[in-house]
């Protein structure tokens, strides 16, 4: 019997959150761009590699350690930038040049300015580590990737214009014709970044160069690639998504991943290492929860943090002497707001399709034999 790999489940699923939003959006399946995210994401692939699954571990033993104990050392993973997941309304070729671009900020402001890469570089540099993740990812999807980003705080430049008192929002157009605007409060928020470099080297032209944008706690809509325009606003503006009905906030929700096993897997190691991502808004992540009995009983995984709620965590759950037969397993995140995934019945990876991010808990069949 074959089972269908995990990349290209992944892709099914991508593919089938792309009908349902069109559905959402009133626009026909074959509608070209009618999601957050579009077709050439779908095929990205899983960005962590598959942990070894030969621990053997006696039955009876105490459990091994879980990797929160193992102390200091571990960190999570960055996603290379040449798998890190990409999502455009276009197909785009004419990339902006650095050397000639100018980043324009006008609108309620005292001191209209036109910037060179060169200017911003003169302001306080900041480096972060920051996970993307589009709002149509589906359960257990892969439209979700870690870097390391280096830019500048959005509110030192706002603050060389001199925002006026005027102003509600600040509008981002970008040359591809992508807009969306933040609320002011979010501008000035020291964790809102201008960014022009990803893991080290310059801002990748697929990933918005020579300047993107990158916001905490929201999902990738509210992140603005190939920025040109930036103005301060005194009426509210709804962006490209956000006009079509999707989240104007779009707050990410708690969410996880599960990476190991694959959906359909056949266990034969006496102890499992069960394990995944998990990422939440910039309220944090309180506690992963898995399930290798379909929901009945729930452990505690263990969880390598990112620096910040703003990076995404990685957690562990080592099961040992999985019984002989089939099983499911489910993992289930909370945030520090209280708000936990909820646990369906459904199993694969596909995306309850709401306009405001998914909200379900991944489950994953798999058969134990010894
Ligand atoms: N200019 C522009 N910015 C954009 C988009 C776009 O189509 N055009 N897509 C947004 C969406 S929906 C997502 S999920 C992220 C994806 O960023 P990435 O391609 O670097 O992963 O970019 C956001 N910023
Ligand atoms: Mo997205």
């Amino acid at each position: 019997m074959t089972h269908l790999t995990r990349r290209r489940a992944l892709r099914l699923a991508a593919l089938s959150t792309i009908a349902a939003a069109a559905a959402a959006c009133g626009l026909g399946p074959s509608a070209a761009a009618p999601s957050p995210a579009t077709p050439q994401a779908a095929g990205a692939p899983a960005p962590l590699p598959r942990p070894t699954t030969t621990t053997g571990a006696e039955a009876g033993a105490p459990p091994p350690p879980t990797i929160k104990a193992l102390g200091q050392g571990p960190t999570v993973s960055i996603t290379p930038n040449s798998d890190f997941y990409t999502v455009a309304i276009t197909t785009r070729s004419n990339w902006l040049k650095a050397e000639t671009w100018k980043l324009t900020v006008s609108g309620k402001v005292d001191h209209p300015l036109s910037l060179t890469l060169d200017d911003l570089k003169k302001l306080p540099i900041v480096e972060q580590m920051r996970t993307l993740e589009c709002i149509s990812n589906p359960v257990g999807g892969n439209l979700i990737s870690n870097a390391m980003w280096k830019g500048v705080r959005l509110a030192d430049v706002l603050q060389q214009a001199g925002v006026q008192s005027t102003a509600v929002e600040i509008k981002f157009t970008s040359a591809d014709g992508y807009s969306t605007a933040i609320p002011l409060a979010l501008a000035d928020h020291p964790d809102s970044l201008l960014v022009f470099e990803m893991n080290g080297v310059p801002l990748p032209d697929d990933h918005g160069a020579p300047l993107r944008a990158l916001f905490p706690g929201r999902y990738g809509m509210k992140q603005p690639k190939w920025i040109v325009t930036i103005e301060a606003i005194a009426q509210p503006y709804l962006g490209h998504w956000e006009r079509q009905g999707w989240s104007n906030d779009a707050i990410v929700k708690v969410n996880s991943q599960v990476r190991t096993p694959d959906d359909g897997e056949v266990i034969t190691v006496a102890s499992y290492p069960v394990s995944g991502t998990v990422f939440s808004s910039d309220v944090g992540v309180a506690r992963l929860e898995v399930s290798t009995d379909g929901g009945k009983t729930w452990q505690e995984a263990g969880l390598v943090r990112g620096p910040t709620p703003l990076a995404w965590s990685e957690w562990r759950y080592d099961w040992l002497t999985p019984p002989s037969g089939s099983a499911a397993v489910i993992a289930r995140a909370t945030d520090n707001d209280g708000n936990q995934q909820p646990v369906g019945t459904t199993r694969l990876l596909l995306p309850d399709a709401g306009l405001d991010g998914v909200w379900a808990a991944q489950r994953v069949a798999v058969t134990i034999k010894k």
